[in-house]
Formats: C-alpha cells, structure tokens, sequence
C-alpha cells in the first residue's frame, strides 16, 4: 500500500511511513510508540501461531486509511503476514460532554479518573479479549471455504479483529501504566478453548468448526460487539469513546458477512426443497432447515449470554460512572441518570418452587441495564429471522425459522440454573436430556455439516451447499481473484 499522510482523504489520515500505522500522533509520544513497539512482535507471532492456518500469497482486503466520513478504507490484494494493523481513533469533539450517569454535562475525560481505573480496565480487556478469540476460533477456515468470495471475506473479518485488538491494546498502554502493559500480554496468552488459560466469555470458547457456524457466529455473536461497542462508545472516556466510534464501523462488514451468508444457506436449501418437493435435501448437499435452526438456537443463545445477567450491579455501576452508557443513550427521552425509575426485567418467578415459572419482575432502571441492551439486541435479531423467512416465503414454502425463547439453553443469568425448551416451558432434567437433541446441533448434524464442507478455491465457482452471493466486494464481480493461494 502507498502512504497516505496528510489530507488526500480529508480527515485525520493515518501515515503509513510508520512502523505502526496511526492518527493518534505516535511519533511524538517516543515512550508510548516504544511500548507498542515491543508488543507488535508478540502480536505477529501470535497472529502466525493462532491466526488463518490456509496459505495464500494475497488477499483482497480492506485497510482502514481514515477515519473521515470519506474514503476511510483502501482495498488492494495485499500478503496477510503484511497487512497495517493500525491504531485509529473517530475524530475528537473537543466540545464533548458526558452524556449520562452522575457526571452527565461535564467535560468527557482524556485521562482515566483514578476512582474507576480498575472498572475501565475491566472493560477494556474483556472487551480486547473477545477480539483474537474470534481470530483462533475461526483459524482453520479458511480450508474449506464455499468460495474465493467467502474466503476473503473470512480474512477481512480475521484482520479487522486483530485490528480491534490493536485498538483495545492502544488504550491499555496508553492510559493504564504497567497493569495496562501486562493485560497487553494476557491478551495473547489467554487461548479460545484453553483449559489452562481460556478467554474472558462464554461464546469465546464455543469451536467455530465449519462455515454455518461462522455464519451464525458473524451474525448473531458479532452484533454482541456491535450492541456492546455502541455502549461504550458513550462512555465518559473520550479516547474509548473514539475508538468504538471507529471499530463499529468495521464492524458493519462483518455484520453483512453473517447475515448475508445465513441468507445463501437458507436460499439454497430452500431451492432445493422446492425443486425437489422435499425436505430431505441432506442427501442433496445442503443443509437442511431443521439443522440450521439448531445452529441458529445454539448461536443465539450463547450470544445472549454475553450480555451478562438480567440484573446486574457491575453495569449499575458502569453506568452511574458514566463508563458505559445504553445503546442509542442520547436518542433516548428520559433524564439520563435513571436514579428514580424502574423497568421489568426476564425473571425466574418463585424460583426452586413447584410453582416456578418464567416471567418478569420489577428491579431499578440501573439495575436492569444488560436487560435493557439485551431487548435491543433482540429486536435486531429478529430482523435477520424475519429475512431469512422471507427467502423462504417468497420460495413458496411454508416453514419458518425462528428465534428461541429467552430462558433458552442460558448459562449465564436468571434462567442459567434451570432448562426451558425453545417455546419457553420450563422442562426437567431428565426432560431436557431427552429431548435437547431436537433443539441444538447433535454429533451427527455436525458431521453431516463438516462433510459438506469441500472447499471450493476455484475462481468463481461455489459449493453446492450455498448460494452464491447478490454483490462482490468493492464493486468487484463475484468470479473475481478475491484470494491468491500459496
Ligand atoms: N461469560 O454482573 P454480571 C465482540 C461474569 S463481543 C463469562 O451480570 P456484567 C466481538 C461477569 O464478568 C462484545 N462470565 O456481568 C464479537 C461477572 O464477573 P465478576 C465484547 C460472564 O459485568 C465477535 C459475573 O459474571 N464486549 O466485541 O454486568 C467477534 C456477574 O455478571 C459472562 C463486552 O462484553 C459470560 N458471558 O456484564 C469479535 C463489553 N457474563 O465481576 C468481537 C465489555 C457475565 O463477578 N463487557 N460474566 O467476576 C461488559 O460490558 C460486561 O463485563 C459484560 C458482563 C456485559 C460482559
């Protein structure tokens, strides 16, 4: 790529001259750019040791070159081991004021206020750490890709991760000293489904074993991070703020790649269903719908577990700091403080009684913020189910895909000590043993699954199991050389 300083793109353009590409004046922080420095070849081996395991000689990928509302990103075919990782943060507002919590109406924060360094901290690594997790769980891949098309896009998801964790990283050595600089390093030790050493949340450690899964996961556990980052991109600590800012930018593609890619399964199977007046199109090559609403059950529930319990002081207390806010908080009419006002939250009523059941409780406003965030991101899911059911309407069949109840299959939270089934009746054990297997993706659905997935290198050609895509990237027509293979 050529260097792109100055203002070519307008906006605060990154120099790419430098060891680490950046808009956040690097250069003239000798102390800070030497930290970073030290930590960029622990990130390199990291990335040859954990990153895509299939070896190419170049990808067609974007770089972020800006972070102006114009031509923010370059595309070009570039080597992977040679991709910019930079540090990019949305443009400063000097006039910016926090907008919630106890210090609503002051002057956003440049440093970290001393009382709530360990609970930024907190958030910025748990937040950093999901990132190459995403990187290792999906590292084998790119080997049996449907297509040139989806390959690439794999690897734009996978730089852009290990770009968000340059971010996180930035922050940790930037404004929280040596604790900051060792939580740097954990980040690269910690490993997705370690036993020793495994990463901070639940969906982090789940396999990523084939391409459905991949799907699900870019649709349903990605838009966690795009919910999460818009909180954060409230926060009261500008330079987190910013750098949210920019990440959910990215962010959208990946957004694009999940759902547009669960929508070519369910198109392809529903051709083939219709062509052949069947359900049964496993024997056909594809997947069938009962098993892409397994995965879909699987995805979404352990994505919903990532928003932490219903109730929750840790974020009553993020949120009164003024650390992290609600999704859309200045869109929102109340007086942003929510010191006095209530909401329902999903609850477990008389819980261990005969009588339990699933219903809603009245907690503090502040108490109930992951709930509030959780519906958010609820209604946005619903929106891909809705898609998806409209391929399958307009195919002419009348099956439905569909979103599973809220107590459904949760680990973390009010409903993590019992089981319900997808309808939400709460079930026994022994109930649950019997018949999760209709639910969530058994041995024998995953295997069909794997052995579907026959890569398909060959330019402009695409697996059976998958249609191909509406669009290319960048303009680019779907047979384009997306991927040079090694
Ligand atoms: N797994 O008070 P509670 C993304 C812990 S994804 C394991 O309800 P809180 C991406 C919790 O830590 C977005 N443990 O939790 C996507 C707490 O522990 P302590 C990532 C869990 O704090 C795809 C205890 O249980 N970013 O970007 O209100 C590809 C009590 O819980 C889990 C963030 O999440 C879990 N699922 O909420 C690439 C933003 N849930 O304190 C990237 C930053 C809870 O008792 N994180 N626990 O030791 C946060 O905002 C919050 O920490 C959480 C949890 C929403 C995660």
């Amino acid at each position: 790529m050529s260097a792109s300083g100055g203002s070519a793109f307008g906006g605060t353009a990154a120099d790419y001259t430098e060891k680490i590409p950046n808009n956040v004046g690097l250069r003239e922080d000798r102390r800070l750019q030497r930290a970073l420095e030290s930590w960029q070849p622990n990130f390199l081996t990291w990335w040859e040791s954990m990153g895509p395991t299939l070896p190419t000689q170049d990808v067609y990928l974007r770089t972020a070159v800006n972070v102006g509302r114009e031509g923010w990103a370059h595309f070009g075919h570039v080597a992977m081991r040679d991709y910019r990782w930079g540090i990019f943060l949305a443009e400063r507002d000097p006039d910016r004021q926090i907008g919630f919590g106890q210090h609503k109406g002051e002057p956003a924060w440049q440093q970290v206020p001393g009382e709530y360094r360990a609970e930024l901290r907190r958030l910025v690594v748990i937040q950093g750490d999901t990132e190459p997790a995403s990187v290792e769980q999906q590292r084998n891949l790119g080997a049996t890709a449907p297509s040139l098309y989806d390959l690439r896009n794999l690897f734009q998801v996978n730089v852009e991760e290990g770009r968000h964790l340059w971010a996180m990283v930035y922050l940790l050595h930037a404004y929280f000293g040596r604790d900051g600089r060792e939580e740097a390093e954990e980040l690269l030790h910690r490993n997705s489904g370690s036993v020793d050493s495994p990463r901070i949340l639940g969906a982090f450690n789940e396999e990523t074993p084939d391409w459905l899964s991949f799907f699900m996961f870019t649709y349903f556990t990605d838009r966690d991070g795009k919910y999460q980052l818009g909180t954060l991109k409230e926060s009261a600590f500008d330079p987190l703020s910013r750098t949210c800012e920019f990440m959910l930018k990215e962010e959208a593609h990946h957004m694009m790649v999940g759902t547009t890619g669960v929508d070519r399964v369910v198109e392809r199977t529903a051709q083939l269903m219709v062509e052949h007046d069947s359900d049964e199109v496993a024997a056909r090559g594809a997947i069938p719908l009962t098993v892409i609403q397994k995965y879909l059950n699987f995805h979404y529930s352990v994505s919903l577990d990532l928003f932490g319990g219903e109730t929750s002081t840790n974020v009553a207390n993020y949120y009164t700091a003024g650390l992290k806010g609600r999704w859309s908080e200045s869109r929102r009419t109340d007086d942003h403080k929510l010191t006095n006002d209530a909401m329902m939250v999903d609850a477990l009523l008389d819980s261990g009684s005969p009588a339990q059941s699933v219903g809603q409780t009245e907690v503090s406003a502040l108490i109930g913020l992951n709930t509030d965030l959780r519906r958010e991101y609820i209604a946005d899911c619903q929106s891909g189910v809705n898609r998806w059911n409209k391929i399958l309407a307009d195919a002419g069949l009348p099956q439905r895909l569909k979103l599973p109840h809220i107590a459904f299959n949760r680990k973390v939270g009010a409903f993590a000590a019992i089981e319900a089934s997808p309808d939400g009746e709460l079930l026994t054990a022994a109930q649950w043993q019997r018949q999760s297997a209709q639910w969530l993706p058994t041995q024998v659905d995953k295997t069909h699954v794997r052995s579907l997935m026959q890569p398909v290198h060959e330019r402009g050609k695409i697996a059976a199991w998958i249609a191909p895509p509406r669009h290319g990237i960048n303009g680019k027509p779907f047979d384009y050389e997306y991927v040079h293979l090694a």
